[in-house]
């Protein structure tokens, strides 16, 4: 490969959800979301492949084979971001895959297994808690009611169901769009890094063996609003004081169970919310992770303990739900052999690692062979605006994807 225009279309997809801190905010299935996604099907019809939407609004684009009915090489990722995100997370996987199909267009190679390019929808789940939606909708782990399916809304109460039909989803038939894991030969995923182990070792490709796990949760502790100046400090049932001793733990119980584990309070609402109100009603969001299931079980039961003691001591109610939860899961062995002999044949470095985010992977990785190639994030910075990987980690990434494919696709 010897020219990239990825570089060009990034710039132009991330026009949609530009931020005033140079940052990217495209939401699931917001109007950016929306901007991006008709940006990279048009790109899709650009190099000659079939464009169809599922009922869960996954983009899938298919650059054919010259046998249709043999099972497909995909490649995937996502175009929403977190709120102030960065300019690569999912969006890089995406125009990678684009890159590989344009190459192999302009160049007249078709192989016998047709290509494949799919935009998964909401693989973030911050505007709908439905972490890695469109994934797990295709490959039938999604299993969550329709009575809350149809009712759940974001914070302006806009419906997940009306922008799921807006952007050409069927929400109600979401059992439609799931695949027969025989359709699809092997599955691929390119993203960067969001840590800093590669740029810590002046690597430019990873090889992902593993990806750790997030379970979540949302705590409410419920105590009593109060008069600020009139309640005395004995008399308190201050949920937000609670909360601080909880928040504690979680960081001490995280770092004394496992050293590949880590917990994060990423939200917390405080109401009523005035400067002379004991506060009556905390919720707070956890994020807890590892590769290592069994430790993460143990973390999240000697977590509940001091939740328990904590509410009786401070005379709190609580309430606590899981709200999101998959395993860890180690990759394909024979993908990552694969990807391996491709960097040693093109005299790229590589290590082979375990990844600490997420991914749309993990959820294909359940199902069918699965392989995710690693480009470092600068400084290890990423769900931030300074998110950063260099142009010369991205080609190397995309040629290594490429000469994947190639390999697969035959
Ligand atoms: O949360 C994650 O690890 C990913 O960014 N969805
Ligand atoms: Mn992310
Ligand atoms: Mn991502």
């Amino acid at each position: 490969m010897n020219d990239f225009l990825i570089f060009h279309w990034l710039k132009e997809v991330n026009h949609w959800g530009k931020t005033p801190e140079g940052g990217i905010s495209r939401l699931a299935f917001s109007q950016e979301d929306k901007g991006a996604r008709k940006y990279v099907i048009d790109l899709m019809e650009e190099y000659g492949m079939e464009v169809r939407i599922d009922e869960a609004a996954n983009i899938i684009g298919k650059y054919a084979g010259t046998e249709p009915d043999l099972p497909a090489v995909v490649i995937g990722s996502h175009l929403d971001s977190v709120p102030s995100g960065g300019k690569y997370d999912g969006v890089l996987g995406v125009l990678s895959g684009l890159e590989v199909v344009r190459h192999l267009a302009q160049n007249n190679i078709r192989g016998r297994h047709s290509l494949e390019v799919i935009v998964f929808s909401n693989e973030e789940g911050c505007r709908y808690p439905y972490t890695l939606f469109g994934s797990s909708v295709m490959m039938g782990d999604f299993h969550k009611p329709w009575e809350e399916i149809k009712n759940m809304q974001d914070e302006q109460g806009i419906k997940l169901v009306q922008e799921i039909k807006e952007l050409g989803g069927k929400p109600e038939k979401l059992f439609l769009a799931r695949r027969n894991p025989e359709q699809i030969k092997a599955f691929l995923e390119l993203h960067i890094e969001q840590g800093l182990v590669l740029e810590d070792k002046g690597v430019s490709i990873g090889i992902v063996e593993g990806i750790s796990a997030p379970i979540r949760f949302v705590l409410k502790l419920m105590g009593s609003a109060d008069h600020a100046g009139a309640t005395p400090m004995v008399l308190r049932r201050d949920p937000l004081m609670g909360a601080s001793e909880i928040m504690l733990a979680l960081e001490r119980i995280v770092k004394e169970t496992s050293v590949t584990a880590v917990g994060t309070v990423g939200q917390i609402n405080v109401s009523p919310g005035a400067v002379n109100i004991i506060p009556g009603t905390v919720t707070l969001s956890f994020d807890i992770r590892d590769i290592d299931l069994a430790a993460r079980n143990q973390i999240v039961r000697n977590l509940e303990k001091v939740i328990r003691e904590v509410c009786q001591t401070r005379d709190l109610k609580y309430d606590f739900q899981e709200i999101f939860n998959i395993s860890p899961v180690m990759l394909d062995t024979q993908m990552i052999s694969l990807i391996e002999q491709v960097c040693q044949e093109m005299e790229i470095p590589a290590i082979k690692m375990i990844s600490g985010a997420a991914h749309d992977a993990m959820v294909m990785a359940n199902h069918v062979p699965t392989g995710m190639i690693f480009v470092p994030s600068v400084a290890g910075i990423s769900h931030n605006p300074s998110e950063y990987t260099r142009n010369e980690d991205i080609m190397k990434g995309v040629e290594v994807l490429g000469q994947t494919v190639l390999r697969l696709i035959k």
